[in-house]
């Protein structure tokens, strides 16, 4: 039984080379000779080549290589040309975008982010490029351009934080920066410069959909595992055959869950979630700045978020602490409850802490909730 829980291709089929369909006339023609390497079976298929180039692949491979050019040499440069150094410090180096003072101005200094708006340039070329390349191959071979469209939605996100979004707001500055960990970041200082993300709904919907697609892609790479012992991964003819393999997958399911999808509507439910994760993703990003300037206080005013009083200052009565009465304790009276938020001053001054003395042995436990009313009747 064990030798049928295969994670590892143990079988390679070795022909004659794949050659692969005439090419349409004006294509140009594919280019190395093919060869096979016994590893890549393991992985994959294990001929390696021809691969076609094509105008559209040169250009992006070329765009790309520039973009990464750029990026990498602007790191170097920031640590002063040393070696060690750029390899050191790779994960934390950065080519950022132009300041706010820049605006919208596509020729700044380029130290002022002139490179950044340059590598920006010639990565969004490359990846254009790219989808035209999977566009048009598709069509070359007859196919449908799922691929290209799925790819789409991806690139839809990416131009969304890189250049929609900040025209929307007027200012490069708000575009991502190139860079490993400076991207989390800009990642983390997004969510809360603009009140926390999770309570944005396209984010949740987004994150539903790429949890969502790991848990079909394991459901479905199980599955067909699971029944390659009868040709499962023989998909084409199992849909048309009904071979045992296919029934028994879908048996399994239906056994399990009550429902089945089919051979062919499991690609539909994952190129769908693949599709909407970056999709409603984009959307989210969209909004944000935009037409939401604080996701949390969206979510208090939807009633799907509590209207917290941050002022530091305690809320509600001091419980008693068990055992032992509550020593009396110093608070400042209450801010004066202005919406859900005390508003910071107009002079950029701090908030005033507000006097509290704390006894020795610390604070007693503080009811910070607001009272819940008894039980209903
Ligand atoms: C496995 C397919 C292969 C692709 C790989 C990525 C580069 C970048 C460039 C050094 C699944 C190749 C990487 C070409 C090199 C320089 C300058 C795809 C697979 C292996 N991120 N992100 C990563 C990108 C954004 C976020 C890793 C790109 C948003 C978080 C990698 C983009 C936000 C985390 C990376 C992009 C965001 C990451 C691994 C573009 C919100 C991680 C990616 C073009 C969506 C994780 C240190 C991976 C990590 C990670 C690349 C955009 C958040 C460097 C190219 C702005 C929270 N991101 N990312 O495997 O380990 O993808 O970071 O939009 O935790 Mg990111
Ligand atoms: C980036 C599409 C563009 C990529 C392209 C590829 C190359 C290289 C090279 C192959 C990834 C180009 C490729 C150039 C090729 C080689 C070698 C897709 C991209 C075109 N979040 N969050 C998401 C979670 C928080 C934040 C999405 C989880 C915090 C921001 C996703 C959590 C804060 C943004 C998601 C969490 C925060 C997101 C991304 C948990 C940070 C986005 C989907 C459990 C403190 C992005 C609406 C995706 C978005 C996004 C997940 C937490 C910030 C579902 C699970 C609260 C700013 N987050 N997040 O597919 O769309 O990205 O938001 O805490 O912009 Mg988040």
């Amino acid at each position: 039984m064990t030798a049928y829980q295969n994670i590892f291709t143990q079988v390679q089929v070795r022909g004659p080379y794949e050659a692969g369909v005439t090419l349409p006339v004006g294509d140009q023609p594919r280019s190395g000779d093919p060869f096979f390497v016994r590893m890549l079976g393991w992985i994959g298929n294990a001929q390696l080549g021809p691969i076609y180039l094509g105008w559209t692949g040169v250009a992006s491979l070329f765009c790309g290589f520039i973009a990464i050019e750029i990026i990498g040499l602007n790191m170097w440069a920031s640590v002063g040309w040393n070696p060690v150094e750029f390899v050191r410090q790779l994960p934390w180096l950065a080519l950022e975008p132009p300041p706010p003072e820049q605006g919208l101005n596509i020729m700044p200094p380029l130290a002022q982010g002139g490179w950044w708006l340059m590598a920006g340039f010639f990565l969004t070329a490359s990846i254009i490029l790219w989808w035209f390349r999977t566009y048009n191959r598709a069509r070359a071979l007859g196919l449908g351009t799922h691929v290209a469209w799925a790819f789409a939605s991806a690139i839809f996100l990416y131009l969304v934080l890189g250049f929609i979004r900040p025209i929307l707001m007027g200012s490069w500055s708000e575009a991502v920066p190139f860079g490993i960990f400076p991207h989390l970041d800009w990642t983390g200082a997004f969510s809360i410069t603009y009140g926390n993300l999770f309570y944005n709904p396209f984010h949740a919907l987004s994150i539903a959909f790429l949890y969502g697609s790991a848990l079909l892609f394991a459901m479905h790479g199980a599955t067909i595992l699971a029944v390659s012992r009868y040709g499962g991964e023989r998909e084409i003819e199992q849909i048309t055959d009904r071979g045992t393999a296919s029934e028994r997958a879908a048996l399994f399911w239906r056994w399990t869950m009550g429902f089945n999808a089919s051979m062919e509507s499991i690609h539909r439910w994952a190129w769908w979630f693949a599709v909407l994760c970056t999709l409603t993703g984009g959307i989210g990003i969209l909004l944000t700045g935009t037409a939401v300037n604080n996701w949390y206080l969206w979510a208090v005013e939807h009633n799907f978020a509590p209207g917290y009083d941050v002022s530091a200052t305690y809320v509600g009565t001091p419980l008693p602490v068990p055992e032992s009465p509550a020593p009396p304790v110093e608070t400042a009276p209450p801010a004066p409850a202005e919406g859900a938020l005390t508003p910071a001053p107009a002079d950029g001054a701090v908030i005033p802490a507000p006097a509290a003395t704390v006894p020795e042995g610390g604070v007693p436990a503080q009811a910070t909730a607001p009272e819940t009313p008894g039980p209903q009747k």
